[in-house]
């Protein structure tokens, strides 16, 4: 493996529990990048619980955070990673930083998950999948959608492999290299689907990895997904199979030790979503145990 980098990070900070920032920023300290967080909203939790308070950050507000950072000639990132964004002013002004961004490293990369929704249900406002799939897909270097973002962006209805795949390709199309659609739910178990474009307009190398699903809810497990993709693509830039596989296995260690924990004070799994073990999980972050292959097509 080579090289880490310098990581800005665009997302949600909730104080307590593990969502956006709070699930990204401590997996790509340990895998040894620099991150520097912007929080995009500051709850006092995440959205799934009955209540939340708090403050949400705009995109002047962003702005200035950026011209603060380039005054000082702090603006040199290696990396721009970006989550859920709650409105289209603040997607614009992401926009804007990922120029600005390019015109200091024109080698930026920048590592998109285009948060929309899941399970055919929209969480943000209708007006931003446009934006995205415009405006966001052409600029990003790589994509993780999930099966429903997959759909929005691409307009492939994902039922099979095969339409996964050609989603991915669509997708390449218009911009990234490099797209894994996080999870397709298909026959009872999860299919993450991973494409690498390595040369723009030609076909691209593509896997699958089969994940057993576990019967719970988490939340905040695609922010880490995307996160621990962005850690280890950049260590193996030609192999994203084998980043995936890394990712998977942290992902699916942390996952056994976050439902080991609830089951063992008797909690119900399956009636509301579960905090990710993230600080107990370590270890299998640092260094995963490589228990789920990629399969190449
Ligand atoms: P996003 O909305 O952030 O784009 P997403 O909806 O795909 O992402 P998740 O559905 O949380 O995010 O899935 C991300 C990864 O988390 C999956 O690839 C899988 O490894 C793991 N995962 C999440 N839930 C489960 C589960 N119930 N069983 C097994 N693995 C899971
Ligand atoms: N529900 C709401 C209201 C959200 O804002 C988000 C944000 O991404 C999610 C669910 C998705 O969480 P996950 O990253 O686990 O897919
Ligand atoms: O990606 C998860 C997420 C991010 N940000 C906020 C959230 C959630 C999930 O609920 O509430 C504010």
């Amino acid at each position: 493996p080579s090289e880490t980098g310098r990581v800005l990070s665009i997302q949600s900070h909730t104080v307590q529990g593990y969502v956006g920032n709070k699930s990204a920023v401590f997996p790509l300290q340990l895998l040894g990048y620099d991150v520097d967080p912007i929080n995009s909203v500051q709850f006092s939790n995440h959205t799934g619980y009955p209540t939340f308070k708090g403050q949400v950050l705009n995109g002047e507000q962003l702005w200035d955070l950026i011209e603060g950072l380039e005054a000082n000639d702090l603006l040199y990132y290696t990396h721009l990673l970006t989550g859920y964004i709650g409105s289209v002013s603040f997607l614009n002004t992401v926009l804007k930083v990922v120029e600005k961004l390019r015109s200091i490293n024109p080698k930026l990369t920048y590592v998109c998950d285009p948060v929309m929704g899941d399970e055919g249900k929209l969480y943000v406002p209708p007006e931003l999948v446009s934006v995205y799939r415009e405006k966001v897909v052409p600029v990003a270097s790589m994509l993780t959608p999930n099966q429903f973002e997959a759909e929005l962006l691409s307009g492939v209805r994902i039922v099979s492999e095969h339409d996964g795949r050609e989603a991915c390709n669509i997708l390449h199309a218009a911009g990234p290299l490099k797209v894994v659609i996080t999870s397709i739910n298909m026959d009872g178990s999860l299919f993450l689907i991973g494409s690498h474009q390595k040369e723009k307009g030609q076909p691209p190398e593509q896997f699958k990895i089969v994940i057993p699903k576990i019967p719970a809810y988490f939340t905040g497990t695609g922010d880490l997904t995307t996160a621990l993709l962005l850690g280890w693509s950049n260590k193996y830039p030609d192999n994203l199979d084998k980043a995936a596989e890394l990712a998977v296995s942290s992902l699916q260690a942390l996952l056994v030790r976050t439902i080991n924990d609830y089951g063992r004070v008797g909690y119900d799994c399956q009636s509301s979503s579960l905090e990710i073990r993230l600080i107990q999980s370590q270890d299998d972050i640092r260094n995963p145990e490589v228990k789920y292959r990629a399969e190449k097509y």
